[in-house]
């Protein structure tokens, strides 16, 4: 099957700036593309991360993909997609962001692959060393302003207000495509639904000062990816799902990826793995006879979690799951219970002397000490997955996880994390 024939069926193609003529250059041989990253965080997060398998699918098919951060238009900020200017970042803090994501998305492609290695690049190679005259006589001549204003990130903006600096992005991003394609050869330039204003800018201006009429360049964009509830894909109760494991550890991407609708799961292991469609296919009828197995949620927890962290992060994130839901507290390590329970009503509790009746109320498991006394009492407490019903014990003597955590549990599903510091 052919790169455009897989996109297709897995429902990556968005956009195509002429999808006929791409057919044809792709089977004329390697093709190479691009897709920019900015340094706008220390981490990138699952929002990145169709481009990025995108990109890997390509280098599968024998082509050559850039990852490219962008060093120098991180300096400056795309308003694409956003309602209100960005804040700048100082230098150093887009330098340091720059390494760190350079750093993850090197584990994605292949730097060494015979025929076709991936390339690494930074803007901020070429885009600092131009001056302001050179940008303006050189570059610049080539932007109307007109269409310029007529470009979804600008003309969105006009109400709210656009500086000077966001307006003239597009160049940016413009320029670079040129200028990979003047020395990499790269003839594609992919991103998200909300790139394709930028893109279409660099197919413009090569196709405008290249000089050679047959020259063709491509864009492609991705579908922005939608669930099926109406709410914004990515974004959990705790923010963003980061691709850095001290900012969103493996084991909450897991679950993340597990957690998945019955309705959305199918397309999202068509976007985010590279099982092939039958056995997608397989997973998609046991969704419709044993939804209650999930076996295509986990599935698709472990291929994600297993690309993005490896497959020793992603057997811990399943020993974890499992330690929760048998009960076995005991497994886990104090970091891993504080992540685990991260998202549940916390308290700290500094003194020794009190007994889990105090515990519960100061915890908000119980409204008051009479409350908390009648729940011990009735059995309706657990204490790190032990039934508990002492109340005389001080907490000092009491057994802990890690030496303080207790988890305390009333009826089902109602948690707190208490942390002893004795
Ligand atoms: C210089 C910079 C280029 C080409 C691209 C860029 C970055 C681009 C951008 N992209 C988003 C980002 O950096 O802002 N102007 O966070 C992000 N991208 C991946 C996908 C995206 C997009 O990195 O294109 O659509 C998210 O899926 O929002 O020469």
């Amino acid at each position: 099957m052919d790169i455009i024939h897989e996109l297709e069926s897995r429902g990556l193609i968005y956009q195509t700036t002429d999808k006929d003529e791409l057919k044809k250059r792709l089977d004329q041989g390697m093709l190479t593309l691009y897709t920019g990253f900015d340094p706008t965080a220390d981490s990138l997060h699952i929002g990145h991360l169709l481009p990025i398998l995108t990109l890997r699918r390509f280098q599968l098919a024998g082509h050559q993909p850039i990852a490219l951060v962008g060093g120098g238009t991180g300096m400056i900020g795309d308003p694409s997609g956003r309602t209100s200017e960005r804040s700048l970042n100082t230098p150093e803090v887009v330098q340091g962001y720059s390494d760190k994501l350079k750093g993850q998305l090197e584990r994605f492609l292949d730097f060494d692959r015979e025929g076709n290695p991936a390339v690494m690049a930074n803007n901020y190679d070429w885009l600092s060393k131009i001056t302001f005259i050179e940008f303006l006589r050189d570059i610049g001549k080539h932007f109307s302003v007109n269409y310029m204003l007529a470009k979804d990130s600008v003309s969105a903006r006009l109400e709210q207000g656009i500086s000077y600096t966001e307006f003239s992005y597009m160049i940016m991003q413009s320029y670079d495509f040129k200028k990979l394609n003047e020395t990499l050869n790269c003839e594609m330039q992919m991103g998200g639904s909300d790139q394709w204003g930028n893109i279409t800018a660099g197919t413009e201006l090569i196709r405008r000062t290249s000089g050679d009429e047959e020259k063709k360049v491509f864009g492609l964009t991705l579908p922005l990816v939608l669930k099926s509830d109406g709410t914004k894909f990515g974004k959990t109760a705790g923010g963003a799902v980061w691709l850095d494991g001290s900012k969103t550890s493996p084991y909450k991407f897991y679950q993340f990826w597990f957690n998945t609708d019955d309705r959305d799961v199918i397309k999202f292991l068509h976007y985010f793995t590279f099982l092939t469609l039958d056995e997608i296919k397989e997973l998609e009828d046991k969704v419709i006879t044993e939804p209650e197995k999930r076996e295509a949620q986990r599935t698709l927890a472990r291929s994600v979690t297993t690309l993005v962290h490896g497959e020793a992060a992603m057997n811990r994130a399943e020993e974890i799951s499992h330690s929760l839901f048998n009960g076995e507290l005991k497994n886990l390590t104090p970091s891993e219970i504080a992540d685990s329970f991260s998202d549940v009503p916390s308290t700290t509790i500094e003194d020794g002397e009190l007994t889990m009746v105090d515990v519960l109320t100061q915890a908000g498991a119980a409204k008051s000490k009479r409350e908390a006394r009648e729940y011990l009492n009735n059995n309706a407490i657990t204490v790190n997955d032990v039934r508990f019903n002492d109340l005389e014990t001080k907490i000092a003597d009491l057994e802990r996880l890690g030496d303080k955590y207790f988890v305390i549990r009333r009826g089902k599903k109602n948690y707190y994390l208490v942390e002893y510091k004795g």
